[in-house]
C-alpha cells in the first residue's frame, strides 16, 4: 500500500492520502473493489448516481465498446437514497475511504432534498450531476445553461453543510461560462468531465445499437477533450477542479494536473483493469521521487507555455 507524503493532499478541507479519486458510475459503491485494492489509499469515491426515488434505469443494450472507449446509456439506474442512506451507507462505512455521493434531481427543489437528506455523517460530500446525458427528466437541462446550474448549486448550498462539486458536462458551447455561474453560486469544487454524447449503428440491421439510442462516450479516446476543458476551466475559475476523463495511467494523470486539476479521478478503466487506481497512484509517486517534487501540489497547473 502506498503511504508516501508525496502523495498526500488536502482537497475541500478533507485530508487524503493520495489525489486519485474514482468516478461515479463506474466503481459502484467502492466495497466492490475491496477484494482488489486498499480503498483508504484512494482520495475518495464518487458512488454511482442517486435520486429521491429508486429508477429501473432505460431499457434495451445499455453499453457498447468503440475503439478506444465505450458507450453507456444506463440511465441512472439506482435503489434511491432511501436505500442508500439507510442500508449501503451502513454497510460501506468500514472501509475507511472519503465517500462523496453524486445525485440528479428533476428540478432545483429536488437537489435541495437530496442534499439535505444526504447532510449525514459518512458522507464527505456532494457531486451534483448536472450532466448525465441519458436521462430526460434532468441531469444535463441543467448542466448546459449557466443560470439553471447555478440555482441547482445554491438550492443545494441552502441544503447541506457538505462540500458542493458540480459535475460539468462537456457537450456545452463554451464550458468557462457554466464553471464561473456555479462558482459564483458557491460550489466548492468542479468535476469534469462527464461523459460526451454519441452513439453507434449496427449496420447488418441498421438500426442503433443502444436502447436509448444515443449514449455518453468515454474512455481513453475522450482524453484530450477533457484535458482541454480542464485546462480551459482552470484558467476561468478558483475552486479546485477534479479532472476527469479517459485516464488510464499515470502519465494521463500528470497532464491534468499540470492542466490545473487538483485531483484526478479514474472511470471507464476501473472496467478494464481493477487495479487501475493503484498502479496510477504508484505511478504518480515514482514519477515524483523521480523528478525530485516533494508532492503532489507542485505539479498542479504547472503548464509551461514558452
Ligand atoms: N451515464 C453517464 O455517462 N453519465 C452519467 O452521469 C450518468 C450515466 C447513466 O446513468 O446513464
Amino acid at each position: 500500500m502506498n503511504e508516501s507524503s508525496r502523495l498526500k493532499t488536502t482537497l475541500l478541507g478533507i485530508p487524503m492520502k493520495s489525489p486519485v479519486m474514482t468516478s461515479s458510475g463506474t466503481f459502484g459503491f467502492g466495497e466492490e473493489f475491496a477484494d482488489f485494492l486498499n480503498l483508504d489509499e484512494l482520495g475518495g469515491v464518487f458512488v454511482k448516481g442517486t435520486t429521491l426515488l429508486p429508477r429501473r434505469g432505460n431499457d434495451g443494450v445499455r453499453i457498447a465498446e468503440t475503439p478506444a472507449g465505450m458507450l453507456n446509456c444506463i440511465g441512472l439506474e439506482n435503489p434511491g437514497v432511501d436505500v442508500f442512506l439507510n442500508e449501503t451507507l451502513p454497510r460501506i462505512a468500514k472501509y475507511n475511504m472519503n465517500i462523496f455521493v453524486n445525485i440528479s434531481g428533476g428540478s432545483a427543489e429536488e437537489y435541495g432534498i437530496l442534499a439535505e437528506k444526504l447532510d449525514v455523517d459518512g458522507v464527505a460530500g456532494i457531486e451534483l450531476n448536472v450532466s448525465c446525458p441519458n436521462v430526460k427528466d434532468g441531469g444535463i437541462i441543467f448542466g448546459t445553461d449557466p443560470k439553471a446550474a447555478a440555482s441547482v448549486v445554491r438550492e443545494a448550498k441552502k441544503h447541506t453543510s457538505k462540500p458542493v462539486i458540480l459535475k460539468l458536462s462537456p457537450n456545452v458551447t463554451d464550458i468557462t461560462e457554466i464553471a464561473k455561474a456555479c462558482e459564483d453560486a458557491g460550489a466548492d469544487a468542479l468535476s469534469l468531465i462527464n461523459t460526451l454524447m454519441g452513439m453507434a449503428i449496427d449496420i447488418k440491421t441498421w438500426k442503433p445499437v443502444l436502447g436509448n439510442i444515443t449514449g455518453g462516450l468515454s474512455g481513453p479516446c475522450v482524453k484530450p477533450v477533457a484535458l482541454r476543458l480542464v485546462w480551459q476551466t482552470a484558467q476561468a475559475v478558483n475552486i479546485p477542479i477534479i479532472g476527469q476523463g479517459g485516464i488510464s495511467t499515470a502519465a494521463d494523470a500528470i497532464e491534468f494536473f499540470l492542466a490545473g486539476a487538483s485531483a484526478v479521478s479514474v472511470g471507464t478503466a476501473n472496467f478494464v483493469d481493477p487495479y487501475a487506481t493503484t498502479k496510477i497512484i504508484q505511478g504518480l509517486d515514482d514519477y515524483l521521487e523521480k523528478n525530485n517534487l516533494s508532492n503532489i501540489s507542485e505539479l498542479v497547473g504547472k503548464l509551461k507555455m514558452d
